[in-house]
């Protein structure tokens, strides 16, 4: 029997999606095949001493094995650690298509953070002030101001500390230069994420992302797609529904629109069994 292993989970992640539908995929079962810790991002839980000895970022998922010298922290490394048990079937047919898609999704310069957190003007601000976004900030912000506290040289919790700071206390003010700044900046950033959906557009083969089969490709673009459409607050049940996504989107680029292969192709993922157990709803 395959070992038992441990996995650091949150039901508020974005890229814990990646890990669970690779385990939907695969049938493991919680208990049986692998034990769960929940990690609050709300609170800062992936902020906690103990949890950087094991993800050095901060940042979940997570996974642990007898058979690992170190823990997975990378939600790419933990599927395809996931797919290895038994017969991989996660992996694409056309490798170099599904590494310029994964690397798309995962580029920094696609954040969905720009969606949940960021504003473009002094309305967004304020709906994001008045959102349940404000008090997430605050929550990690009293736990980092915490470990910083207790251990003040600490790399991690100085750098972090001072990198949510910078967000948080322009929640915290009212309108002035510093949101004007961040106003310009995210209108930028909007306009990257639009390439950079164009750009998926472009690499989708159909059926499935990497092409006739699901493989990592599919299950590292679908948490995105997923989370993006919630933080545009798209009803959780509208998983269809490009609607409040491409508007979000048209305040900066009124000719963006999600295109038809993107929409085919989630059309297609959304029917596999993994899909449906992962996302009932948008998160
Ligand atoms: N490259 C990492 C990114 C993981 C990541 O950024 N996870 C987010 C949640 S979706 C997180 O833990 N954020 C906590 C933080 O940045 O403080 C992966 O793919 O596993």
């Amino acid at each position: 029997m395959a070992e038992k292993f441990t996995i650091y989970s949150s039901s508020e992640s974005q890229w814990v999606g990646v890990m669970t539908l690779a385990l939907s995929e695969k049938g493991l079962k919680e208990h049986q095949d692998y034990d769960v810790h929940e990690i609050r991002l709300s609170t800062g839980d992936n902020f906690a001493p103990e949890y950087l000895a094991i993800n050095p970022n901060g940042t979940v998922p997570s996974l642990t094995a007898p058979s690992l010298a170190k823990p997975l922290i990378e939600s790419v490394d933990i599927l395809r650690w996931i797919d290895s048990r038994g017969t991989r079937t996660l992996v694409p047919q056309d490798e170099t298509r599904s590494n310029k898609i994964i690397e798309l999704m995962h580029s920094p310069s696609m954040s969905t953070n720009l969606i949940l957190f960021q504003a473009r003007d002094a309305a967004e601000m304020a709906a994001k002030k008045s959102s349940a976004w404000n008090a997430f900030l605050e929550g990690r912000q009293t736990r980092l101001d915490k470990e910083l506290a207790a251990q003040p040289d600490h790399p991690f919790y100085v750098s972090k500390a001072a990198e949510n700071l910078s967000i948080t206390s322009l929640y915290r003010s009212d309108i002035g230069p510093d949101h004007e700044e961040l106003f310009k900046l995210s209108g930028q950033m909007y306009r990257t994420v639009a390439e950079g959906l164009d750009k998926l557009e472009g690499l989708i083969a159909l059926p499935y992302a990497a092409g006739s089969k699901v493989s990592e490709a599919d299950y590292n673009t679908v948490p995105w797609l997923a989370h993006a459409m919630m933080g545009a607050e798209t009803p959780v049940t509208a998983i269809h529904d490009f609607g409040p996504l491409e508007r979000l989107i048209q305040k900066t680029v009124p000719e963006f629109k999600i295109g038809p292969r993107t929409k085919e192709w989630w059309s297609n993922i959304s029917k596999t069994e993994a899909f449906k157990k992962v996302y009932p709803v948008l998160h």
